[in-house]
């Protein structure tokens, strides 16, 4: 029997739970006869909340033509381990123990502090034969938001900005918050230069729904005025997070989410509230510990410079995607983020005054940090390159 190719079918089929599993991790289980390799049921975890991927594989089986078989003779095939602990639903390795299953191979270890390894504890002790760490790579890929808020006890980071061939991503504005558009208008561009296109849009707004946030920094709130919604893809609105130190986002900015006729906005993550303002600090540790205590796994920050910056200069972030337009320049405006690494970071003085005698202390490697470049291989959409770049920290 080809484990890899029942993982891997786990592993899609649980991407059907994408844009509404979140904080939760996508899961697929898949139920398979030993003897002949027939599928029996496949199950996915469909929304947070609601029935873990085996609950959902075992009522499908039960409702299938081979409701009889006995499972003993039976592999279960899930994604992540199977859960040990009373959550919104009992314990699917109680389930699986119940259900006779003979064996169990699994994708990955469950990283949540209340499941890690006790789920397969329980199937062990139950005397049911485990095989774990199949498609381990792909598995940790498909949850790597869920892996990194248990793991690193902060949200998973993505930094995403557009930019001219010349390397700005906007003009030069003025502040002016009395010329802001009326709220529960579309479109919100407010002088900004536009540099996306009808696909790259929906790309962006792709990013919304698979992230559970969205930040801006005060002065984008104040420029573009944005709603930061998700108007043009499945899935949800993401939690809108910015900074207002000097209380300077008027009562009636978009981002609020206020509806014209005065309604209060209402989230799309239970419990989370739907706008976050950080109004004491600025640093990016803290705010990360926060929206971590918020059970808040990821968060997309779409600009403007300064904040971009900032955060590069912390290291803390996991993936940038940046739209180029190759055939867009404007000679002068706002310069796009300068790619610092994380490395770098730690001693900015080094690299930047080239005479300066380096302490004994600092290693080499910290005064040989290379600026990050935007990587050789790319995808085209409406003609715009694509980048994406890992944090390989
Ligand atoms: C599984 N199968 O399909 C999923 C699991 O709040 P609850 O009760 O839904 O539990 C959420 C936790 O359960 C989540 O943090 C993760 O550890 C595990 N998710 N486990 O056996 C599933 N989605
Ligand atoms: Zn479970």
């Amino acid at each position: 029997m080809n484990y890899a190719n029942f993982i891997a079918r786990c592993i899609e089929i649980a991407r059907r739970g994408e844009y509404f599993v979140a904080p939760n991790p996508m899961v697929g289980a898949v139920l398979v006869r030993n003897s002949d390799e027939q599928i029996l049921a496949e199950g996915w975890h469909e929304q947070f909340g609601a029935p873990h991927a085996e609950v959902n594989c075992f009522r499908r089986f039960d409702d299938s033509e081979y409701k009889n078989t006995d499972l003993s003779g039976c592999t279960l095939f899930v994604s992540l381990e199977p859960c040990s602990h009373y959550g919104k639903t009992p314990p699917c390795a109680k389930l699986i123990i119940e259900k006779g299953v003979g064996r169990v191979v699994i994708g990955m270890l469950d990283p949540n502090p209340l499941v890690a390894g006790k789920g397969i504890r329980m199937l062990q002790e139950a005397g049911i034969e485990v095989v774990t760490g199949i498609m381990e790579k792909e598995c940790r890929e498909l949850n790597k938001r869920f892996i990194c808020l248990h793991e690193q006890k902060r949200p998973y980071v993505i930094l995403k900005w557009a930019q001219t061939a010349d390397g700005f991503i906007d003009r030069t504005r003025t502040l002016n918050i009395n010329s802001l558009q009326p709220n529960g208008k579309e479109e919100h561009l407010n002088g900004a230069l536009a540099i996306s296109t009808p696909e790259t849009k929906k790309i962006v707004h792709r990013m919304r729904a698979e992230n559970m946030a969205i930040m801006v920094g005060t002065n984008t709130v104040l420029l573009d005025n944005p709603r930061l919604l998700n108007t043009h893809w499945e899935g949800r609105n993401p939690i809108r997070v910015t900074l207002d130190r000097h209380n300077r986002i008027p009562s009636d900015a978009r981002i609020w989410g206020i509806t014209p006729s005065g309604e209060q906005p209402k989230s799309d993550y239970a419990g989370i509230p739907p706008v976050i303002v950080y109004r004491d600090t600025t640093d990016w540790n803290d705010i990360l510990n926060d929206l971590a205590k918020r059970n808040i796994h990821s968060i997309l920050v779409e600009g403007g410079r300064q904040l971009l910056e900032h955060i590069l200069k912390s290291g803390i972030w996991d993936e940038i995607h940046i739209e180029l337009a190759p055939e867009l320049t404007i000679r002068s405006g706002v310069h796009a983020p300068e790619l610092i690494t994380s490395s770098a970071a730690q001693s900015p003085e080094l690299i930047t005054s080239s005479g300066m005698q380096a302490p004994e202390q600092i290693t080499s490697s910290a005064v040989q940090a290379p600026q990050l470049h935007l990587p050789e291989n790319y995808d085209i959409i409406d003609g715009h390159r694509m980048y994406t770049i890992k944090n390989t920290r």
